[in-house]
């Protein structure tokens, strides 16, 4: 008994000594045990759910090793004596069948809320992106703006030219996502997010998402569905600023100025600086599509 409580006054020493070290900041490397860094509030609520199984999982684990090693430790051979033999108990049978059912529950019901928080679509978003997919490349529309011809403004994306989406930070988007021809994949990595572009759907029906970005950068998209030749062409960049810079570009773009020349109207890069165009011909055998970067 007094090795038990040893070892367990030894076990809170430790856990008291890993949150000290980390700041007890649960953002911080340690406490995301491998998950990567997202730049949305979905993320951070993903990333919550994984470091809470995480600890769960470590917790079963430690009690199960501890059973293990007491036993085998307690229980070790003494001499030649038939030790007593023992078989059915039924408390402890009760406990191991319903333990592992409360926390398969448990599980599943931090899930299910993580997984609510993600879908979730607001009535009013701040702002709508409808995301047009085609056979290779993306066209994005901003369906709240009207450019000179009365029409929304929108980029798209060639063979030449990796489409730039503008996002601002701090505001709910709500991504509308159609395609003109077959199921692509329309992924953000450091969204941790896909989702795929279904043909068929009309905007604002079934394949709709949202996030609120809180970091300013840029950062590469892809097409995360193989979809044909060019799949791998799909590239495009998120460029994510400042609400004011938003409202600037959009503008910028509604007074008629390229995508390129409104982003270096607000002191952006006019072009890609995450990937670049792969033009068709050019990807070899040993690789160089894919990444794109
Ligand atoms: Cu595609």
């Amino acid at each position: 008994m007094a090795r038990g409580s040893r070892l367990a006054r030894l076990a809170a020493l430790g856990l008291l000594g890993v949150v000290t070290l980390t700041g007890c900041d649960l953002n911080n490397s340690f406490w995301r045990f491998g998950w990567p860094e997202g730049i949305t509030d979905q993320s951070q609520d993903m990333r919550r759910l994984w470091t809470g199984s995480v600890i769960a999982a470590l917790i079963v684990g430690f009690l199960v090793w501890g059973l293990i090693l007491f036993s085998v430790v307690k229980h070790r051979k003494r001499g030649d004596e038939l030790p007593k033999q023992t078989a059915y108990n039924l408390p402890l049978e009760i406990v191991y069948t319903i333990l592992p059912f409360l926390i398969i529950a448990g599980l599943i019901f931090f899930t299910v809320v993580v997984q609510d928080k993600v879908m979730k679509r607001s009535a009013d978003p701040d702002t709508t992106i409808a995301v047009n997919a085609f056979k290779w490349n993306w066209q994005f529309v901003y369906p709240q703006t009207s450019g000179p011809n009365g029409k929304p403004v929108y980029t798209v994306g060639t063979s030449e030219e990796i489409p730039i989406l503008v996002l601002p930070t701090d505001r709910t988007i709500k991504f509308q996502l159609t395609s003109a021809d077959v199921i692509h994949s329309f992924w953000v990595p450091e969204f941790l997010f896909k989702l795929d572009v279904i043909p068929g759907n009309e905007n604002g029906r079934n394949n709709v998402f949202e996030v609120t970005v809180r970091k300013q950068g840029a950062y590469v998209g892809r097409c995360a569905e193989l979809c044909g030749t060019y799949h791998a062409f799909m590239n495009f960049e998120v460029r994510t600023v400042s609400p004011s810079d938003y409202d600037a570009y959009l503008a910028a773009r509604e007074s008629g100025m390229s995508t390129h020349d409104a982003l270096v109207k607000i002191g952006q890069p006019g072009t890609a600086t995450t990937t670049h165009p792969l033009v068709p011909g050019t990807v070899t055998a040993a690789g160089g599509q894919g990444t794109g970067g």
